[in-house]
Order: structure tokens, then C-alpha cells, then sequence
């Protein structure tokens, strides 16, 4: 569980926020996540929107928040949590109804909620190319060695891996773009991760069988995402691209994944241009 210790905090002013708050970003799909089982549980909270495009999570003053300079935090009455998951399972502690970690299944949720966490850099790649048509870096040099240079501690500790990953993301990005062979090896990870899925939706309506859980949520969003970057879910994926749609007609999903109107245009200008290129999602991958 990753609650950050008081010297982590540089960003004073928090510490004296009471009730829940969560920074969040509209197209962060960690804190898509986080708001769907937020509406799930009718929990009330205030929102601290940060845009990620102008890279507002790299400041000083945010990353006196959060040292890894990410969304979503959670400040509830002074404590701050990072890390999605982690929030997860503190929340459905805290608010029990309706169970969407049900105890008896709890070690085995978090596992492979780990797992969808360690594909969070794959789904920044397919998104950033294909569905918010990013190839370049948004970071300026000046932006990245801030991050750098930050005296981060999470817990007290010198926080280097996270960091490290984050850095080495966007200095590639800047050097290479997102090649083909990147985004080849992101699509075939996720090809594997949704085979699993599909295997799992013989037996029952949702991940875990007959009730809802946050790996419903968790694996809903990135499908969402993918979805909309042309990713051939009906195809490869048919009993996912059902449950997919299921969830999608459920408000509390899908206003939460939404692009917002001029990105949801741009998608559809840029997936016109792809597909004449014969540049697509499936284009280049393959499938
Ligand atoms: N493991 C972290 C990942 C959080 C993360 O990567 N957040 C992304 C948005 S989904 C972010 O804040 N990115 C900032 C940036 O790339 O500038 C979690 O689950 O909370």
C-alpha cells in the first residue's frame, strides 16, 4: 500500500485538506479507472483535474504531491495515496457496498491487478499513437530534467524505479517516436492479455465469473481505449467485444471513458488519414 509519509510532501497546503479529494486526469485511463468504481460505490469526492498534455503532473508543486509526477492521487483528509490500485483496495475497505474486491478472492485480484499495472506503459504507446496521434514527446527537455533532478522520496525512500520508467519512456519518445516494433510488442501483449479474457468469459458475464469486480473496471477501460484506437476486439476477441459493449451501456462507465468532443474528432480525422495511409492499428500490427 504506497501512502506517502509525511517528508515526502512538499506541497504542504494539503495536509490540511479534509474529505476525499482525487487529482485525476480526463484521458488518464488510471483515473478512469479510480472514478467508474467511484460512481460504482456513490462515493462523493472533489476532483482536481491536471492536464496531462501540458504535462501539469511535472511541477514542482505536484510533484511535492506525488514525487512520481502521476495521476490519480488521493488525498482523504490529509493522507495522500498514489498508486491506482493501491487506492482500490483502500476505498473498498472503506466503502464496502457493493464488494468489488470480495476478500475471499482478495491476494488473487491483486495479482492480476498488478499485471494490468505492468501493461500501463504498452497501453500509453497504442494510445499515444493511435488514438491521441502523439509520436513526438510533449516534454520539454527542461520538463524532464525537473523530474530529474527532483529529491523524490516515497515512504522515505528514494524512489528510483517508477521514476526511472517514466524517464526512460519519454526520453525514447523523444529520440525515436513510437516505432512500429514498439508498438508491435504492445499489441501482442495485449493480444495475449484479452486471449485470457476471452477464455474467462466462457465461464461467466464478467472477469471473475458471475459478479462484478474492479478487474471488470480495470480490464473495461483499457479494452475502451484500445476499442477506440482500432483495435479489432469483434474479430480476435468476440465474447470480450460483448462484455466490452455491456459495460459501455452502463453510465457510470462510459462517461468516464468518453473522449472530450475536439479529441473524439480528432480520433475520427486521424483514423480516416490512417486508414488511406494504410497506417492503422491493424495495419501496422498485422492482425
Ligand atoms: N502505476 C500508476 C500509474 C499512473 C500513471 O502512469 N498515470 C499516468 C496517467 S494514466 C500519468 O499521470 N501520466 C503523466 C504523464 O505521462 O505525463 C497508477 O496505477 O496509479
Amino acid at each position: 500500500m504506497v501512502q506517502l509519509i509525511d517528508s515526502d510532501i512538499r506541497s504542504r497546503e494539503i495536509l490540511e485538506w479534509q474529505g476525499l479529494h482525487l487529482f485525476h486526469g480526463r484521458m488518464s485511463s488510471c483515473s478512469q479507472k479510480l472514478r467508474i468504481f467511484l460512481n460504482l460505490k456513490g462515493i462523493d469526492w472533489q476532483g482536481h483535474e491536471m492536464n496531462l498534455a501540458e504535462s501539469e503532473t511535472y511541477t514542482d508543486w505536484f510533484l511535492g504531491i506525488n514525487p512520481r509526477g502521476l495521476v490519480p492521487v488521493l488525498v482523504w483528509d490529509g493522507a495522500v495515496h498514489i498508486e491506482s490500485n493501491d487506492i482500490l483496495a483502500l476505498l473498498d475497505q472503506a466503502f464496502p457496498e457493493p464488494r468489488l474486491i470480495p476478500a475471499s478472492r482478495d491476494a488473487e485480484i491483486m495479482a492480476l491487478l498488478q499485471h494490468e499495472d505492468d501493461l500501463h506503459l504498452d497501453l500509453r504507446t497504442l494510445s499515444f499513437r493511435f488514438v491521441l496521434g502523439r509520436t513526438k514527446s510533449n516534454k520539454t527537455s527542461e520538463q524532464l530534467a525537473r523530474y530529474s533532478a527532483y529529491p523524490a522520496t516515497v515512504g522515505g525512500v528514494p524512489d528510483r524505479d517508477k521514476r526511472e520508467k517514466e524517464r526512460v519512456f519519454y526520453d525514447r519518445l523523444a529520440a525515436e517516436g513510437l516505432s512500429d516494433a514498439a508498438v508491435r510488442a504492445a499489441a501482442a501483449k495485449f493480444r495475449n492479455a484479452f486471449d485470457d479474457l476471452e477464455r474467462r468469459l466462457s465461464a461467466g458475464p464478467y472477469f471473475l465469473g458471475e459478479a462484478l469486480s474492479v478487474l471488470d473496471i480495470a480490464w473495461y477501460v483499457y479494452a475502451t481505449r484500445l476499442h477506440l484506437g482500432g483495435y479489432p476486439f469483434a474479430a480476435l476477441h468476440p465474447r470480450v467485444e460483448n462484455w466490452r459493449e455491456t459495460l459501455d451501456a452502463d453510465e457510470r462507465f462510459a462517461r468516464e471513458v468518453a473522449p472530450p468532443p475536439p479529441l473524439a474528432d480528432s480520433i475520427v480525422r486521424n483514423q480516416a488519414d490512417w486508414k488511406s495511409a494504410g497506417t492503422t492499428m491493424a495495419d501496422v500490427v498485422g492482425f
